[in-house]
This record gives C-alpha cells, structure tokens and sequence, in this order.
C-alpha cells in the first residue's frame, strides 16, 4: 500500500542513523556549551562527548587549569597540548558510531581561538605556536577529525562573563571581560568571516544571549539541522 513505502524524510532519517553524524559545538567561555549537551541527552540516538575539564583539573595530581592561569607564559603550551590530546580522544570516539555524536568543542577552536589569542599576546612563544600548529595540521589529515556541522553558540563577552560568574569556577575567578572579548572576535573571525581558511562543517548559529526557554524554542526548531543535516 502506498502508506506503507518509505518516505524521502523517513530514507535520509535511516541514513543518517546508519553512517553517523558528528556535531561539534562552539562558543565562547560560558556562552552554555555544556547545558546544550545537557538538553540532548534526553534522546537515544545520541551521544554526548564532553571536554574533560575535571580532569585538567588533576593531571598527576597538577590542576592544569589553575597553573595556566596563574602562569600563563609558562603554562600555556603543555596547556595546549593536553586539550589537544583531551579533544582528539573525543574526536576518535565519535567517529564511526551510529546516530549523532555531540562534541564539546573540536581541535579548530584550540588551534583558531585559544592558540591564536595566546599567540598575540606573546603568552605562547612562536616556537612553541609552530610545534603546536604543525601537529594540527598533521591531525587534521587524519580521518578521524572528521565533522558534518558546527553549532555556534554566539553570546556576547557580557552574557558569558555573568554566566561564569553563576558557575565560580575557581581556576577562572581572574578572568577580565577582556579575554572573553578576544576570544568572542576570535570565533567570529573563525566561523562567521570565515577568516582562518576552509570551515570543517557548515555552522549553524545559534543566539546564546537568549535565556534557555527561549534557546529551547531555537534548539527545537533547528533539532532537524543538527541531527539530520541539511536534505
Ligand atoms: P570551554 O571549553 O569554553 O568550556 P566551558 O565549560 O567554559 O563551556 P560552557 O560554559 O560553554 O559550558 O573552557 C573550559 C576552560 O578551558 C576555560 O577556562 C578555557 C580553557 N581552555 C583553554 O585555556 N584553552 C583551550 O584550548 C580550551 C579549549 C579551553
């Protein structure tokens, strides 16, 4: 009967579940990265990857976090190389798995934003950069960094500063306005300019100044984007 032939809908849907789709989300510090993984937890086809940030916090009894803000000069390269290293493990446990693979963050925000800023502000010595950049791009060529979209959370350097204020993370109780507002032209510059080169994934950008009702609304109605891709 002709109810019963699949529809276009219903074929990309068995599609997408069967290769797999893997949705890396972006934004600034505290724009809410973490409470969007929270909101699709509730689905089954989905896996959620979360940036280890606690354990940054004990790397052989070190907390990693606390040391690169301390002493950023000193700190910031082994820094960057241990969420390199954090990232590509969530990078190589999503590929290849069926249903959709949410990640906190990808290896191009720490190489376009965090290594960028740290760069500029002579926190990161070239040298260091260099090593830095070149195992990016060697990780890059790897298939196992593969992303078919990018969610933008894009609040302003204001709206992140009152939410990390809420949280009081220890390690971040210095951070100044400032910083948040470099990193926040940093991932302009990345996934709206489209300034640092070829994007990995169509982005999709979200208003993350919204409260989370209202986001809610937003996550809803582009849920087909983010799980399905575009037709
Ligand atoms: P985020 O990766 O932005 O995670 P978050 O928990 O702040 O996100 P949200 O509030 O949106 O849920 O940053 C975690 C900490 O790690 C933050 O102090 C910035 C730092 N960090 C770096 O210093 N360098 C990096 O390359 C990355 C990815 C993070």
């Amino acid at each position: 009967a002709q109810s019963a032939s699949p529809t276009l809908a219903s074929l990309q849907r068995e599609e997408a579940q069967r290769k797999g789709r893997i949705v890396a989300v972006e934004g600034n510090i505290g724009c809410g990265k973490s409470t969007f993984l929270n909101y699709f937890r509730k689905y089954n086809n989905v896996q959620v990857f979360e940036e280890p940030v606690d354990k940054w916090k004990d790397v052989m009894g070190y907390n990693a976090l606390d040391m690169l803000y301390k002493d950023t000069q000193r700190w910031s390269c082994p820094f960057e190389f241990l969420v390199t290293l954090s990232l590509m493990e969530n990078h190589r446990a999503a590929q290849g798995q069926p249903g959709v693979q949410l990640l906190e963050r990808s290896i191009y925000s720490t190489r376009h934003c965090f290594m960028e800023y740290l760069r500029s502000q002579g926190q990161l010595h070239s040298l260091d950069h260099g090593i830095l950049t070149d195992w990016h791009t060697w990780l890059q060529q790897d298939e196992h960094v593969h992303v078919d979209l990018i969610v933008y959370l894009r609040a302003t350097p204001e709206v992140c500063a009152h939410r990390m204020w809420l949280r009081s993370r220890a390690e971040e109780s210095d951070i100044p306005l400032e910083y948040l507002r470099a990193l926040h032209e940093l991932h302009d510059d990345w996934l709206l300019h489209r300034k640092r080169g070829e994007l990995p994934a169509p982005v999709l950008v979200l208003d993350a100044n919204k409260n989370l009702q209202d986001l809610q609304r937003d996550i809803d109605a582009a849920s087909q984007d983010i799980i399905l891709g575009h037709p």
